[in-house]
């Protein structure tokens, strides 16, 4: 796709940061890209130093045997005294840590000296349970306090945790603590979830009845609606756990000591047990949390909407906020419980001044409407954030307005499980933004768009993401799979990480991201992005969210089938039909013209809000659906099954309207 991809540039805003903004900015000047761009290994070790305690200074900074890398090779540290003792230490204790929020509407406050003692009982409660450095411990919990105690318990130790979205089958959760041979798995009775009980014990339940490397399940009771407990193997929490000492000395840890593995999501293929390490993990999330977010500890109060089960959670939520000594807001419910002004009510209630939130949720929103937001006082954002998928020029603008009351800047961090901390994001107080590009690398990072060939495009052009130099919080490696390691990020263009993700520059150099490579349409010999085409529908008035796929067409190789979720007060017509597509071609060109158009009331989503077009596809072709096992909702390729085998799509005398008016 590195020739011709069909790019629309109409008219962009752009947004510098404001002076205010960048007077008490954390980055306002370009000293820390210098650095990084000088010399990225004296650029990383300088982070860690300066933002992280060591108790033995590492020997070499990097280690790179390629794939492999080892970063601070030799170097000692905990992740738990990092973040959280030192803070206790230099008198912050009574800082709060998270204000958690029960979706029923309770809520508690946790300092950064409760949090150390509940660390310390949890982490003693496992080695009373035998776990040992190096062992792995699954978590599988709703979005309470305890699930961060957990993760942070376990890094307290030194065993690696594999926390799986509560939201996950039994037989999700099986495979993936099978798969990383965990000892001890950690749940809850149940979650709360749109004002019912999810039974996630009962789940875990299930899952057991064939993971032979299980000895121990712990219990935190939440929902308290009763279930059963397997003599021998299953423990309250609460009586395991409390009775515990709160104190557990950090010991020091070697900075490759496995942190934690997650298992991708996987839109496309078999989960991946994704590894992170200790020290260099560590480093790329505090230090890329600081400047992205601008964070200053003693005022802002930082909410991410992510969960625990996605690494936005692990490097957002826990790592990167509680490194860099944060008071975070922790959220455990849906956005539309019990009404759909929820997140717009806790940003007042608490007075949230960085929110970090998915476009598909942004989009959600603007559908939903603006007396939801406008209900609530939300002048404390001074920062918004997004991360997941392309955010399209149109919402970005509404959070940017809607949301930001026009005044906040917006970063949108392109990253990845396999990353571990953001790769490509503006700097709020420095970077001039244009809404839809995630702008420039981060400072130490090395990030180009390359060709078929592995070459630099040039600039303006598109092509394949690559990362072109180690990074501290890499990956280290799939679990157990070594040639998966090698075979899907390193063998498509030798010595460079190839993400799997499109993307361009535009005239000035500004990245752009285009979707999964494999979503790639080609019609009629040209390579077009689904982003494209969906930020194209999008900007149309009528449209909440769209999603494109390329199906077999016998004149043009793939023709783009659109499948469109209208906004609450529009209504599906073969005239709004007629117009999308005109829309598209005007934007766009005609090459891009959707052939056929499905207005649907949801698209298909893994649970952390990605479309999964593949499904699309095969809907769209006719084909088996193939896995739907990550899908949130798997009724909803049938529903638009049904639809689709029951409308007829082809509209030739579009064609003809639209020509005209090219
Ligand atoms: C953090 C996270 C990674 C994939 C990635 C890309 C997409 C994430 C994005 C983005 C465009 C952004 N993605 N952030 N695309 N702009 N700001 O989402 O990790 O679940 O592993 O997904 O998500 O396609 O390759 P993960």
């Amino acid at each position: 796709m590195s020739d011709a991809i069909e790019t629309h540039q109409t008219e962009i805003r752009h947004f510098a940061p404001s002076p205010e903004f960048a007077a008490r900015a954390i980055v306002s000047d370009s000293s820390l890209h210098d650095a990084g761009d000088a010399d990225f290994e004296s650029f990383w070790a300088g982070q860690a130093r300066d933002l992280l305690h060591w108790d033995t200074e590492w020997s070499k900074v990097l280690d790179w045997d390629p794939p492999n890398a080892k970063w601070f090779v030799d170097g000692k540290l905990n992740v738990t005294y990092n973040c959280i003792d030192r803070h206790v230490e230099s008198g912050h204790g009574s800082q709060v840590a998270f204000f958690w929020e029960g979706e029923p509407g309770d809520e508690r406050a946790i300092t950064y000296s409760q949090l150390l003692e509940d660390v310390s009982r949890c982490a003693n409660a496992l080695k009373e349970l035998g776990v040992e450095r190096g062992d792995r411990v699954a978590i599988y919990m709703g979005m309470v306090p305890e699930l961060t105690v957990a993760m942070l318990a376990c890094a307290r130790i030194g065993a690696a945790h594999s926390v799986v979205f509560g939201g996950f089958s039994s037989d999700s959760l099986r495979g993936r603590i099978n798969d990383a041979e965990a000892k001890i798995v950690i749940t809850c009775d149940g979650a709360w979830r749109r004002g019912a009980v999810v039974a996630l014990k009962d789940i875990v339940d299930e899952a057991l009845l064939d993971t032979p490397s299980i000895e121990k399940c712990i219990v935190l009771k939440r929902t308290d609606h009763g279930n059963e407990m397997t003599e021998g193997r299953d423990i309250w929490w609460h009586d395991l756990v409390d009775r515990q000492s709160a104190e557990c000395p950090p010991e020091p840890m070697d900075a490759e000591q496995l942190l934690f593995i997650l298992y991708t999501s996987g839109t496309t293929a078999k989960p991946k047990g994704i590894m992170h390490t200790t020290g260099g993990y560590l480093t790329g999330v505090a230090s890329t949390f600081r400047s992205i977010f601008d964070i200053h500890p003693d005022e802002d109060v930082y909410w991410c909407t992510a969960d625990c089960g996605w690494v936005t959670g692990h490097s957002y939520i826990v790592y990167g906020p509680l490194a860099n000594r944060s008071t975070s807001v922790l959220y455990e419910g849906t956005p539309d419980h019990p009404d759909k002004d929820r997140f717009w009510a806790i940003v007042e209630k608490y007075g949230v001044t960085i929110l970090y939130t998915a476009p598909t949720a942004i989009r959600t929103f603007m559908k939903w409407g603006v007396e939801y937001p406008g209900a609530h006082d939300l002048t404390s954002l001074r920062l918004l954030g997004s991360v997941g998928e392309p955010i399209n020029p149109e919402a970005w603008i509404w959070y940017h307005d809607v949301i930001g009351g026009g005044k906040t800047p917006i970063v949108d961090t392109w990253w990845q499980t396999e990353t571990g901390a953001v790769m490509i994001s503006p700097l709020p107080g420095l970077t001039t933004l244009k809404p839809g590009s995630a702008t420039f690398a981060m400072p130490g990072i090395g990030v180009d768009v390359v060709g078929d060939d592995g070459r630099h495009v040039g600039i303006p052009g598109g092509g394949y993401l690559v990362l072109t130099k180690p990074w501290p919080s890499m990956l280290r490696g799939v679990w157990g799979d070594p040639e998966r390691f090698q075979e899907t990020y390193w063998s498509r263009f030798p010595g460079l990480y190839f993400a799997g993700d499109g993307a361009r520059y535009d005239d000035d150099g500004y990245i752009w991201l285009l979707g999964r490579v494999d979503d790639v349409m080609l019609v009629s010999g040209h390579n077009i992005s689904t982003a494209e085409v969906e930020s194209a529908l999008v900007d149309h008035h009528a449209v909440a969210e769209a999603a494109v796929v390329g199906v077999h067409d016998p004149t043009t190789g793939q023709a783009i089938s659109a499948f469109v979720v209208l906004k609450n007060d529009h209504e599906p017509s073969k005239a709004l039909e007629k117009e999308l597509r005109i829309h598209v071609g005007n934007l766009i060109g005609a090459i891009a013209r959707p052939k056929s158009i499905l207005f649907t009331d949801d698209l298909p989503k893994t649970r952390s809000g990605k479309i999964m077009r593949r499904l699309l596809r095969n809907v769209a072709d006719d084909e088996t659906l193939g896995d739907t096992t990550t899908l949130a909702d798997p009724g909803v390729v049938a529903r638009i099954k049904d639809r689709f085998l029951s409308v007829d799509s082809e509209d030739d005398e579009v064609d003809d309207l639209e020509e005209n008016q090219k």
